[in-house]
């Protein structure tokens, strides 16, 4: 059988259950998903020779990782071309492409610093979201950035996020789409802290200085961006959940953004997406997959994974939740985990029969609902998938591996 007369049988069969297989297809194209631009070099960037810090770690060696924003750039067009549905690239600020000779640190980042970003975006028609860099570098002051006690270093941190704010709009203006800007620091202690209230005051009014830099919210949407734990800061973290939540509801216009390796492991995120959803009007996601810790793994279709796809669908959330990836595994090809984490976890999502099963819930027919919702898992998805993935003229899960591997030989091994 070919996939569409597969596809016709499954279309059959969801459409008994009332769901319209064609419309879910037709959204899914069109749900942008973000995909981070740091998969490919582990965390890196152009502006810097030192390690990553912040309390965030890559592992493995893999060879070809990219070097250059030129292997960086096609590293991600060989993904993008394995990936079928909308994107729009997200950017860290240390990924500032110079021109030969050219340097400006972090402070002082301007928009011609990013005009290569804007130029592969463009030509691609995708947009682009953009997050400050407070980590990776020497003004990270025992730890703190935007919650140091030294004014000195705030300062710095400060006019790097306003200079932040400038390059957003800049990529909201030139792509047409609004730019998703996502505020994180890694900043906390490893041990029990004396005050614990002071960097967040510290912190809080350093966002709010951030902010004050003028922006047009239709364009940019800054979202801030909570943390349990990170490595080597275990006992506290300035932007725990409380604050960047409260930050949010109390500023109009700046989003909550929640990662899903940020809480404590039998948290989840799929259940607080519905709960903001009645304040917000807009929430932002980056979505992992940790495991036993933020240990931002490639993104599988996981049980977790498919619940927070579920939840921004029956909520009717689409347009009010901004999707970007946030993972980095430097043990497997960089591109395979672009494009394996990044093949749309919200097919399934979208052909759930998901009336049938609030009605059963609303109507507490609970042994029904259950039994429903067993063999929902079991439907022809895979068959769905499959032609969607024919139709946008990508390769299906078979034929992925090949494709990758016939890069890695042509390419990536021969970075030494
Ligand atoms: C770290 C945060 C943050 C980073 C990126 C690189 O735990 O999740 O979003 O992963 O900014
Ligand atoms: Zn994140």
């Amino acid at each position: 059988m070919t996939a569409a007369e597969r596809y016709a049988s499954a279309k059959e069969v969801f459409g008994k259950l009332g769901v319209d297989t064609d419309a879910a297809l037709a959204k899914l194209k069109e749900v942008p998903v973000s995909m981070h631009c740091w998969q490919g070099d582990d965390v890196i960037g152009f502006d810097h020779d030192g390690p990553l810090t912040g309390g965030i770690q890559t592992t493995g060696n893999y060879p070809g990782k990219a070097r250059t924003p030129e292997e960086l750039l096609s590293d991600m067009d060989k993904a993008i071309s394995l990936i079928p549905g909308k994107k729009k690239i997200n950017v860290h600020a240390c990924y500032a492409i110079f021109e030969e000779g050219e340097f400006a640190d972090r402070d002082k980042l301007e928009p011609k610093h990013f005009k290569k970003w804007v130029e592969f975006a463009k030509e691609r028609g995708m947009g682009l979201d953009f997050n400050p860099t407070f980590f990776s570098h020497d003004m990270i002051k025992d730890g703190q950035s935007l919650s140091s006690p030294d004014p000195e270093v705030r300062r710095f941190w400060i006019e790097h996020g306003k200079a932040c704010i400038r390059i957003s709009q800049y990529f909201a203006e030139e792509t047409g789409i609004p730019c998703v800007m996502n505020i994180w620091t890694g900043d906390g202690f490893k041990d029990v802290p004396a005050d614990r209230m002071g960097p967040r005051m510290r912190y809080k009014e350093a966002i709010e200085e951030i902010l004050s830099e003028p922006y047009d919210r239709t364009k940019v949407k800054p979202c801030v961006e909570s943390k349990v734990f990170g490595i080597g800061v275990e006992s506290y973290t300035a932007g725990s959940a409380e604050f960047t939540l409260s930050f949010a509801a109390m500023h109009e216009g700046c989003l909550p953004l929640m990662d899903n390796g940020h809480y404590h492991p039998t948290e989840v995120v799929s259940d607080k997406i519905p709960a903001l959803l009645c304040f917000f009007p807009e929430i932002a996601l980056h979505v992992t997959r940790g495991v036993r810790w933020d240990s931002d793994h490639v993104l599988l279709l996981d049980d977790e994974t498919k619940e927070i796809a579920k939840e921004i669908v029956r909520c009717d959330a689409l347009g009010r939740v901004y999707i970007a990836l946030d993972y980095f595994d430097a043990s497997i090809n960089r591109v395979s985990a672009w494009a394996v984490g990044m093949r749309s976890f919200l097919m399934m999502a979208l052909c759930t029969p998901n009336e049938k099963l609030q009605k059963l819930q609303d109507e507490s027919r609970f042994t029904e609902l259950m039994a429903m919702q067993e063999a929902v898992k079991l439907l022809p998805f895979g068959d769905v998938w499959n032609y969607y993935c024919e139709r946008c003229g990508v390769a299906d899960d078979f034929s992925l591996f090949g494709e990758v591997k016939e890069y890695e030989d042509e390419v990536l091994s021969k970075r030494a």
